[in-house]
């Protein structure tokens, strides 16, 4: 699993997204920070890359941290997918991770492989090209990143959905969503450079661009 960039910018949601999943009695095998290649991230979603979207798939997970983890445990696959809700944020239950912290359609807080053979290779492309590392002390590192992050600022959910929201219906193509998104990921970044909260609003605005394009 990879909490993305907008749910890895958002310390406290990612910390209550991974407590979520801890919670449930996942056993995490293996944890880490990182900034995705793009390389990485166009292996990654190599079953995507004649789709449309796939350039802008790409920028999104590079453009600020993620958490990468694997997780070791019966039914693991569906229990997370399970507990993330539907891939569309505006589908997911309002009860499921994605429902309660998603953003907007595909800025859905954290990617889960879908099938035993694709976390294999999944597993195999973040261990290798992206230097995850399966440790004893994985779950040391999730709950230290927990505490250290789960009291941080509030949940700005909410106002960056109604920033997305907003831009797309009224066709707000102006500075003023980006430099409002650029204001609320940078709240609860502890430790997450501003120019990398900066790039993760860019890659949304350009999201609200090509959505306000499609209705042209
Ligand atoms: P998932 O199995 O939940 O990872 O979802 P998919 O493999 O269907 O999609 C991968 C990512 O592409 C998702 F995060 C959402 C994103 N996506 C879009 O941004 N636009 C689309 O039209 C379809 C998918």
């Amino acid at each position: 699993m990879i909490i993305k960039p907008d749910g890895t910018a958002r310390r406290r949601v990612s910390s209550l997204v991974l407590q979520a999943l801890l919670d449930q009695g996942y056993k995490i095998i293996a944890f880490k920070e990182m900034m995705v290649s793009e390389s990485l991230a166009k292996k990654h979603y190599s079953v995507h890359s004649e789709k449309p979207f796939f350039p802008w798939l790409v920028d999104f997970i590079s453009s600020a941290p993620v958490l990468a983890m694997i997780f070791e445990s019966n039914n693991v696959i569906q229990g997370v997918r399970d507990a993330l809700g539907a891939t569309f944020v505006q589908k997911a239950s309002p009860d499921s991770l994605r429902g309660k912290y998603g953003i907007w359609a595909g800025i859905n807080i954290a990617h889960a492989s879908d099938a035993p053979e694709t976390a294999t290779s999944e597993i195999a492309l973040w261990t290798t090209e992206g230097g995850l590392v399966e440790s004893p002390e994985a779950e040391t590192f999730a709950r230290a990143y927990i505490k250290k992050y789960i009291d941080g600022d509030v949940d700005y959910t909410m106002r960056l959905r109604e920033v997305v929201k907003n831009a797309i219906e009224t066709q707000d193509s102006s500075d003023k969503p980006l430099e409002s998104l650029k204001d609320l990921f940078s709240k609860d970044a502890a430790d997450i450079h501003k120019d990398k909260t900066d790039a993760l609003a860019k890659v949304v605005f350009d999201f609200i661009l090509e959505e306000i394009e499609k209705t042209k």
